[in-house]
């Protein structure tokens, strides 16, 4: 069979199920079908969608998964999915949070979808399908039989420590698709920067743009949802990656907040240091940032974290009902200068209800916050289904194109590039706060510029300042990449967009 992983090198699914069908005794064709830009969402040449129909035609799968992470992908899945079953014939089965997030839309392109985790499920399905069957009925798959639609129930959500490691070793059946070029091998292994997950869910679940608020509700009664691996599974899995890939720099842990359980740190920090040895980067939430955990991380190789600020005390509570005060994240921030971690802060700029007050306020806060770290904008992206697109739907904000699947903003605005048409008074606020942690800036001097009259009224010599200040501490950051061995052509591709320069 062929799973092919749309724009994502990484792609745990697919690195998962490939592990799960291999070891089942299936041979599987991985494809990585180009990969992610940032700001920036190029659609894929006819040449491309050529190479890939005559890939899985040489390689003789009988059956397609199409690996449909984010929604902004669902028109290029549509348009991909047409040209291969045109061309080869074969059932398209997609799968991934997509399909998760919008089964009804999904179904009505692909011939099935895998709606959920189908880590295990997907054996059943696939021994289904080889029976000569079009597995209708069983858990966690929806079935198009011309116009019937056969719906099923989620499959219990997977203990993550019977998993198997996902697969980095396969080399021979795995392919990259990009411009001309189709690779044979693992496109993902020689990256310095590896990225894994010590869990599944978040403890929270309550942030209304998170596609935690659809997937609570639909895996209730089907197991705890926020799952963490056992440490002695991880550092396996690290121990053998490590073996298999002698270029890793640095880990970078993707959960969506990494657990912070007293035990579960403890050994982490006993095996981390002598089976892996590596620096690492975790996300946390500012509710839960603790000196003494985040101590013994630190003596065992964290090097930096992410924590998300949002936006001010009152749309974060209001709008995204999360809430953290402006204390806990002053609070928070103290600690990581204490315990002498980097921390990037991360912002969700563009929502619709921030006011002047609030903006104010945001900037206030970051002004106050103990010196050095670095900041992240985000520009806001609304998930289908997700608590906050079907409010500000209902509240008359936005209209269906604001939201991902007709729109592709997390790729064209994901990370707030300066030069993005926005309203004087937002560009006068993302040149401040682009300005405020730039370490050669004194804070005397920002006051002044916020005090300015002549920059309120018209903005655009202070975005022009912010913009060559976010040149030169892009600079510094490449060279610092360089002088670390960790600046890849990876990392360049993706990062440094000529088209959309990110603020930094
Ligand atoms: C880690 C992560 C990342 C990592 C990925 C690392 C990696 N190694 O894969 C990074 C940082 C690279 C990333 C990037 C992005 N991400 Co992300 N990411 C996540 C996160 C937190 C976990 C994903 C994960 O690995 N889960 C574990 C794996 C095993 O689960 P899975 O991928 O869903 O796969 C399972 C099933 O879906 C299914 N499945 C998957 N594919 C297939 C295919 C077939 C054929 C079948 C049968 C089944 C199947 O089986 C798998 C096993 O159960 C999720 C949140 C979440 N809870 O899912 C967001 C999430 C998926 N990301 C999201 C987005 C938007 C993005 C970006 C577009 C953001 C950006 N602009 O950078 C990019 C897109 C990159 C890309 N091209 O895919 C959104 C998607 C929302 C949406 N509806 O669009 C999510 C849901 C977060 C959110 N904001 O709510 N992401």
């Amino acid at each position: 069979m062929g799973l092919v992983s749309l724009y994502a090198l990484e792609n745990n699914g697919v690195r998962h199920l490939s592990a799960v069908l291999r070891g089942a005794g299936w041979s599987v064709t991985e494809v990585y079908f180009k990969d992610w830009v940032n700001n920036h969402f190029p659609w894929p040449a006819e040449r491309e969608i050529d190479a890939l129909i005559e890939l899985l035609r040489e390689q003789g799968v009988s059956v397609i998964g199409l690996s449909v992470r984010a929604s902004a992908f669902h028109r290029v899945a549509a348009h991909i999915t047409h040209r291969l079953r045109a061309a080869l014939g074969l059932r398209v089965i997609w799968g991934g949070m997509h399909p998760t997030f919008q089964p009804e839309r999904c179904i009505a392109i692909a011939d099935a979808i895998a709606v959920g985790e189908v880590d295990l499920a997907v054996v059943d399905y696939f021994l289904a399908l080889e029976a000569g069957g079009s597995g209708a009925g069983l858990p966690g798959f929806w079935v198009r039989e011309g116009d019937e639609i056969v719906r099923a129930d989620l499959a219990p959500l997977v203990d993550l420590a019977t998993l198997p490691f996902r697969d980095y070793h396969t080399q021979l059946d795995k392919w990259s698709i990009e411009g001309d070029r189709v690779q044979q091998g693992d496109p993902f292994i020689s990256n310095p920067e590896f990225t894994v997950l010590a869990s599944r869910g978040c403890p929270y679940w309550t942030c209304t743009f998170c596609s935690n608020t659809v997937t609570k509700p639909l895996t209730e009664g089907l197991g705890p949802t926020f799952r963490i691996r056992p440490v002695e599974d991880l550092i396996c899995e690290l121990e053998a990656v490590r073996a298999l890939c002698p270029d890793i720099k640095v880990v970078r842990f993707d959960d969506e907040v990494f657990p912070l359980h007293p035990a579960w740190i403890a050994e982490l920090a006993e095996k981390w240091p002598q089976r892996v040895g590596l620096p690492f980067e975790v996300l946390v939430d500012p509710r839960m940032v603790r000196e003494a955990p985040l101590r013994q991380l630190k003596a065992a190789g964290l090097r930096a974290l992410c924590m998300g600020i949002q936006a001010s005390e009152r749309v974060n509570r209001e709008l995204y009902h999360r809430p953290v005060s402006d204390a806990q994240i002053i609070e928070a921030q103290r600690i990581f200068r204490a315990v002498g971690v980097r921390s990037n802060l991360q912002l969700i700029w563009d929502d619709p209800m921030s006011t002047e007050a609030d903006k104010d306020s945001l900037f206030r806060l970051l002004m106050a916050l103990e010196q050095p770290f670095e900041l992240y904008l985000f520009g806001l992206t609304l998930y289908p289904e997700t608590h906050l697109a079907r409010r500000l739907l209902r509240e008359g904000w936005v209209t269906e194109a604001d939201i991902e699947g007709l729109h592709t903003r997390a790729f064209e605005q994901f990370r707030v590039d300066l030069s993005y048409p926005r309203p004087a008074a937002d560009q006068r606020w993302l040149a401040l706060i682009v300005l405020l942690n730039k370490r050669l800036l004194p804070k005397s001097l920002i006051w002044k510029l916020y005090a300015s009259e002549a920059l309120r009224a018209d903005p655009r010599p202070l975005v022009a300042f912010a913009q060559g200040a976010n040149l030169v501490k892009m600079s510094a950051v490449v060279a610092e990449l360089l002088r670390d061995g960790e600046l890849s052509p990876l990392l360049l591709r993706r990062w440094l967009n000529p088209r959309s320069l990110v603020t930094m």
